[in-house]
């Protein structure tokens, strides 16, 4: 084998790995700070990271001192539903163990930082214990399935939450590590839990899946691995499904062989199809995934160099189902969430807006507190959102005046400021993350305020773009679909902007600018919108916009590629 050809280095590492166990179970138990090296990717498949705080710190002599190792956990929480049981325990072990914080993720999972090693094993017992996991919330495996959102708790949505439920259990691995070394359980024989799916080396990369209802994009379907939209039948009940692969963000700046990409679509299934479709694309990124090269294993490759004709018919030989391709897909929509909503069966949703995600007590503002003393009083469910939000499910009408009441008294505004930051995102970054060129969470309420001067003086409020930032390429906040995508690009705080996603979430867009300093993104992005302001037709979003003026104009605009 040439040396191009070699596989890399976490392929021998799965391999070798009996099962995901590695040393992994004796490192917790010798009471350890640390993972080694090999380790530490193996307990991504447990759902958590080992990370350094990136914030350089000085000791009393004025000299910088390197900082204690740290996790990040990560949820197993299919379409983001919780209930008021599972919620509290995920802040009460933020408060235990997490410094008093939580954060709601793009996937509509939760995460936790800051966890020092020996606090890892009661924290995923916790979560056992309310029927909840990490396992495989990270990894070369099936991550955490997302799924459209239903404030309105609508019977035809609800029928995703078994939909999302099924193919998280399906593709959750089959090895007894995560629970022999979190839970307990009695050590097997690591050859009796071979995987019927993964086998003994997983997939080449992650794999993400999104379920929805056909014309329901609050998933951004498009940036997913594999995509279900269900279509419905006259009485209301799901009969099949469009079937999207070959999404996915993940590039590097300045390697055009790494690209994001929009899913394609393959076609339609009936409903009985849903499970031998599913297999036959994930064992298809499994047999086809690039092993060599960790840049070029995502399924999205597959398809951009294999073809979508050849995929369509792979996936067909392997689930023996037919795809029809004449059936027409309606158009997409992201459905408003935010704010209250009247459900079904009369109680009311509350969508609350959470910058980031991030969930602590704020000074003057302390969120984490509010929202248990609301959800622990009122017993609510929850949804977390795609977006870093929060719906607060089946609050009772004689209930609506003291959930407001509350919030008030916690000095917390459940609207956004204002348009832009409704569906605005911003990855972690720096610190925790350790693949971060750049800020962006940290440095987000900033750039917002300056983007919305922008928008106050041209008028645009009301059609705010959908703007995204993350701290590298990526694209953990989806800033390619986005109107406005703004990535980290080097460190010293430069970044590129992306144009070309529209607000339905269906294309993923280009560069336009590159290595812009942080503080002259609102300017840049004034002279784009002046342009749209003056030549755009009434109503025409951003998006839309530069669509149609061309992206090779809005470049030479810019002046900076
Ligand atoms: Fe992500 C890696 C955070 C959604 C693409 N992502 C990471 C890591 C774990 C950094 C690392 O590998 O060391 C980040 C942890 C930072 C921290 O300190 O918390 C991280 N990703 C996140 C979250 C928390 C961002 C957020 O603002 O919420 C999201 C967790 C989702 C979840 O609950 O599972 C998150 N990541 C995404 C998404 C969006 C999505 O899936 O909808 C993407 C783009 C879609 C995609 O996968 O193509 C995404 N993350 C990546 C990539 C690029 C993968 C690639 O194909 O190249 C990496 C890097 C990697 O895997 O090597 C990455
Ligand atoms: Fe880290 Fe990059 Fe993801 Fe942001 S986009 S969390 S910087 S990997």
């Amino acid at each position: 084998m040439s040396e191009e050809n070699e596989l890399s280095e976490v392929e021998h590492i799965k391999s070798a790995s009996q099962g995901l166990r590695g040393k992994i179970g004796a490192t917790v138990e010798a009471g350890s700070e640390e993972f080694g090296d090999d380790d530490r990717q193996l307990i991504k498949f447990h759902g958590m990271y080992q990370q350094k705080d990136r914030d350089r710190r000085k000791d009393e002599q004025g000299d910088f001192i390197e900082n204690p190792t740290s996790f990040m956990i990560r949820g197993r929480i299919p379409g983001g539903r919780l209930t008021a049981k599972q919620y509290l325990v995920w802040d009460e072990l933020g408060d235990k163990f997490a410094g008093g914080a939580l954060r709601l993720t793009t996937r509509q999972s939760i995460q936790m930082h800051t966890i020092r090693l020996t606090d890892l094993r009661p924290i995923m017992q916790a979560v056992d214990k309310v029927n909840l996991s990490t396992m495989g919330a990270c990894g070369d495996v099936v991550r955490n399935v997302t799924q459209a959102l239903n404030p309105w708790g609508r019977s035809d949505l609800n029928q995703l939450d078994a939909v999302a439920q099924l193919l998280s259990d399906h593709f959750k691995y089959k090895s007894k590590a995560y629970a022999e070394v979190w839970l307990g359980e009695k050590q097997l024989n690591s050859e009796e839990d071979e995987d019927p799916i993964y086998g003994k080396t997983y997939l080449p990369r992650k794999f993400k899946i999104a379920v929805t209802l056909a014309g329901d994009n609050s998933v951004d379907i498009y940036t997913n691995d594999m995509g279900f939209a269900a279509t419905l039948d006259k009485d209301g009940k799901i009969e099949g499904y469009f079937v999207f692969a070959g999404g996915g963000l993940g590039m590097t700046h300045n390697k055009a062989d790494t690209y994001p990409r929009a899913a394609d679509l393959l076609g339609w299934v009936p409903i009985k199809d849903l499970i031998s479709v599913a297999d036959a694309i994930v064992t298809s990124h499994r047999d086809f995934g690039d092993r060599t090269n960790r840049k070029h294993a995502r399924l999205k490759y597959v398809l951009a160099e294999k073809g979508v004709e050849w995929f369509r018919s792979e996936v067909e030989r392997r689930s023996n189902a037919k795809f029809d391709k004449i059936k027409p897909l309606p158009k997409w929509e992201t459905p408003a969430y935010l704010g209250w909503t009247l459900r079904e069966d009369g109680t009311y949703s509350l969508g609350l807006h959470t910058l980031s995600g991030r969930i602590k007590d704020f000074p003057e503002k302390p969120l984490k507190t509010a929202l248990k003393d609301i959800i622990s009083t009122f017993d609510l469910d929850v949804q977390v959102t795609a977006d870093q939000d929060l719906v607060l499910m089946g609050i009772k009408k004689d209930d609506r005046a003291n959930v407001e009441s509350k919030l008030r008294n916690y000095n917390i505004d459940p609207a956004s400021p204002k348009p832009l930051y409704d569906r605005a995102l911003a990855c972690p970054a720096l610190p925790t993350c350790g693949l971060a060129l750049t800020e962006s969470e940290r440095v987000f309420p900033q750039l917002l305020e300056g983007i919305q001067k922008v928008l106050d003086k041209l008028q645009l409020n009301d059609r705010a773009p959908i703007l995204r930032m993350t701290g590298c390429p990526n694209g953990c906040a989806r800033p390619y679909s986005a109107e406005v995508g703004i990535v980290g690009q080097q460190a010293g705080g430069k970044y590129s902007l992306f144009f070309g996603g529209n607000p339905e979430g269906t294309k993923v867009g280009q560069y336009v600018a590159k290595k812009i300093a942080f503080a002259d993104i609102p300017g840049q992005l004034e002279k784009a919108f002046e342009v749209w302001k003056k030549e755009g037709k009434s109503e025409e979003r951003f998006g839309d916009f530069v669509e149609r003026y061309g992206l090779d104009k809005i470049r030479e605009l810019l002046g900076s590629m």
